[in-house]
């Protein structure tokens, strides 16, 4: 079922959810995503909103599905392929019901939640989870875009205005520094979950692919794993309409495209000096864990 952007309502609000900001639209279902009953060989892709979720569902998709079903790959939209657990957006299905009816094996569900939101059964099942992780200057850039073109976000406001939010956490899943560190301590206790980074994936593609094989235990041919990370780069990923939402009706593509850029450094054409050193300042403040580092340039 479609959804007319024009007839959306309906940007909605943000307000405090158990002390992350949140919008109705991820939080209306919350009991019964709580209640998602996780198998043991779901995957669970998880990310702050625009730090790459798109490109490592894609990833997944193919080294699960590419070969076994290769009809998905023209008939099936990826955000069908792959379920948003928490979004709910009525008439559209909701996330968590799409879940529950995925017929694959393993079934591939992605999430923005941080760490503390994600229901208890994917712990207990001991899923396996990859989170996808991007330096903040270009995660915000690439948010404010986002926010601009997607009927159902918070308006965005005007650039030094978003500038401000993202850095109080004033966004939808909260503060971009408490998500990254959320999970990365994670990380230390719960062994089956991959922590990547978006900087990595655009430095070596083919690197980061082996290294998830790795961790899910597939082993796909060379010739595979290279038809793969063709498939997955920016430019291959932007003309196809089954991964690029084009077909997603609560996005105005007039505004922004969904694959916008796709680069390392873009927020150099946004940040002025003075908020560079603000931020700077800032992030130091926040980010105290020597062990997390992030790269603003490749
Ligand atoms: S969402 O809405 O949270 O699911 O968005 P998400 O997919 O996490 O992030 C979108 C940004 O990822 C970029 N992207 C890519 N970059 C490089 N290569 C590939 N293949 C790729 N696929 C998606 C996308 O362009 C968005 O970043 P920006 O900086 O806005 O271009």
């Amino acid at each position: 079922m479609s959804v007319n952007p024009d007839k959306m309502d309906s940007r909605a609000e943000l307000f405090d959810f158990h002390g992350v900001s949140m919008t109705h639209y991820f939080t209306d279902n919350w009991e019964n995503i709580q209640n998602f009953q996780a198998r043991p060989d779901d995957i669970l892709i998880a990310t702050y909103p625009k730090a790459g979720t798109t490109w490592v569902s894609y990833i997944l998709d193919l080294l699960y599905f590419g070969q076994k079903s290769p009809e998905r790959e023209t008939s099936i939209p990826i955000y069908e392929r792959v379920a948003f657990l928490e979004i709910c957006v009525p008439p559209l299905e909701s996330g968590k019901d799409l879940a529950d009816k995925l017929p694959t094996s393993p079934r591939l569900i992605k999430t923005h939640f941080p760490v503390q939101f994600v229901p208890k059964s994917f712990w207990e099942q001991k899923c396996r989870m990859v989170y996808v992780a991007r330096n903040a200057k270009d995660n915000m850039v690439s948010y404010f875009h986002f926010n601009r073109m997607t009927m159902i976000q918070p308006e965005p406001g005007d650039w030094s205005n978003f500038f401000q939010k993202f850095m109080e956490g004033k966004m939808v899943c909260g503060s971009w520094y408490d998500h990254v560190n959320g999970w990365w301590k994670k990380k230390q206790t719960y062994p089956n979950l991959h922590y990547m980074f978006y900087e990595d994936l655009i430095e070596d593609t083919g690197r980061e692919i082996d290294k998830l094989c790795c961790f899910l235990g597939l082993s796909p041919s060379t010739e595979e794993k290279n038809r793969i990370a063709c498939g997955v780069q920016f430019d291959n990923m932007k003309k196809n309409n089954l991964v690029n939402y084009s077909t997603f009706a609560i996005m105005d593509f007039k505004i922004s495209p969904f694959m916008r850029k796709g680069k390392v450094g873009d927020w150099k054409n946004h940040f002025t000096v003075a908020q560079n050193e603000e931020f700077d300042e800032d992030y130091k403040k926040k980010m105290k864990d020597p062990t997390l580092q992030f790269r603003t340039e490749i």
